[in-house]
């Protein structure tokens, strides 16, 4: 099939020689079959093309390049590392934890904050606020998002709605959309794993962004230091609309929008806060959870805010609950793990799928009380492990 590859076009000048042929250039097939891609390089090769479409292809790192990237803070490279990680693809998972092995030591030097909140309480404009303030101070700034939304839809809080304008642009800012596909388990493994590279990466403040809808606020709440909860006057966020359990997880409540007509009001709704938060357990012990008030549009009260984070820190450093919380936030990390994985594992078992749904069949029928379903699933589980 290739074996002219010159051709004299249909139409040639008068007296024109052999130099005028034209060189045919055969499209890529999309089905890709094993042969014709072979066949179509083996041509390649014989145009001297091969070395040209080498070279506009993305190198093939190793594990090794990528965690020499990032240690020198290649953003290109620390980019295409969380993909790697983020992937869902077999072939990927084995790069990934060689180089989140290869990282783990340069991990944990960060402030880790995370910051929740209703959909529209003005997150990310805090977080833009206090991201630019930080580098200007020095810091080294990384965003994440975790979205559980994004396993839905594959949309992200960090995609179109706001894009951290100003803070995008910064050389010492690092900001990352929420991984999408996987259930948020998944997405918080992946999440966790990311935060990581960006410390490798030399980032000393790590802000993840969050919507407060409930399961999401506990994920971020394993993998941070400081958890931050931002809340707005009226609009169905004020004390009655916040669960005591939201409350309960957080280390400051930040109440945003303080600005213009609003201001008043959100002292009022601080002094609110403050009164029910005296009252509850505070999320880290020997911290008392405080209300704050700040404008992110204007950036009144932002700098106050990092303060109370910062002596939150100090205080968790010099009593060692700092490294306590990340060690204990580690081995749930691991446990998480090892319980998708079982979960993943009985799923998959067709031994267990078929003779499990037919027990559930009859407890949805009313013919099975559930404990005595869940007696005779634990059976079929186990004869299958027995049986592997
Ligand atoms: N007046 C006022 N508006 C603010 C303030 N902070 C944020 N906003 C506005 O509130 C709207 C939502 O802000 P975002 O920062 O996108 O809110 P978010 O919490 O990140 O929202 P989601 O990511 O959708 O959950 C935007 O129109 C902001 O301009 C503030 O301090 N004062
Ligand atoms: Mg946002």
């Amino acid at each position: 099939m290739f074996d002219t590859p010159t051709y004299k076009p249909e139409w040639a000048p008068e007296n024109a020689d052999g130099k005028f042929a034209s060189r045919v250039m055969f499209g890529v097939k999309k089905t890709d079959a094993r042969g014709e891609r072979t066949e179509l390089e083996a041509s390649r090769e014989k145009d001297g093309l091969q070395l040209a479409v080498k070279a506009a292809r993305p190198p093939e790192f190793t594990a090794a390049d990528y965690v020499a990237g990032v240690l020198r803070c290649d953003r290109m490279i620390l980019a295409r590392a969380i993909t790697v990680i983020e992937s869902n693809a077999a072939k990927h998972f084995e790069l990934g934890q060689e180089i989140v092995q290869g990282l783990l030591p340069y991990g944990g030097k960060a402030v880790r904050v995370g910051v929740t909140g209703v959909p529209g309480a003005g997150k990310s404009t805090f977080i833009e606020a206090l991201g630019m303030r930080l580098i200007k101070e020095g810091h080294k700034v990384a965003v994440l998002a975790v979205d559980p939304s994004s396993t839905v839809s594959r949309g992200s809080i960090l995609g179109d709605k706001t894009r951290m304008e100003q803070l995008s642009k910064e050389a010492n800012a690092f900001i990352r959309p929420s991984p999408s596909g996987g259930t948020l388990g998944g997405v918080a493994r992946k999440s966790r794993e990311t935060l990581l590279l960006c410390e490798a990466a030399g980032y000393d403040v790590i802000l993840v962004e969050t919507v407060g809808v409930g399961q999401s606020e506990t994920t971020v709440r394993s993998m941070v230091d400081f958890f931050l909860t931002v809340v707005i006057t009226g609009a169905g966020d004020d004390l009655q609309g916040i669960k005591k359990g939201i409350l309960e997880l957080a280390d400051a409540i930040l109440v945003n929008k303080a600005d213009g007509a609003n201001k008043q009001k959100a002292l009022v709704t601080k002094a609110d806060y403050n009164q029910v938060l005296h009252y509850l357990r505070p999320a880290t012990e020997g911290w008392q959870t405080e209300a704050h008030i700040c404008s992110a549009l204007n950036g009144e009260g932002i700098a106050e805010m990092w303060r109370v984070v910062c002596a939150f820190m100090e205080q968790m450093w010099q009593s060692g609950q700092l490294e306590a919380r990340r060690q204990q936030q580690n081995l749930t990390w691991v446990q998480t793990m090892i319980d998708q994985y079982v979960q993943k594992l009985i799923a998959a078992d067709p031994a267990i799928a078929g003779p499990r749904q037919a027990v559930e069949q009859a407890v949805l029928a009313g013919s099975l009380s559930p404990t005595t379903a869940v007696r005779q699933i634990i059976g079929i589980i186990e004869a299958a492990f027995e049986h592997n």
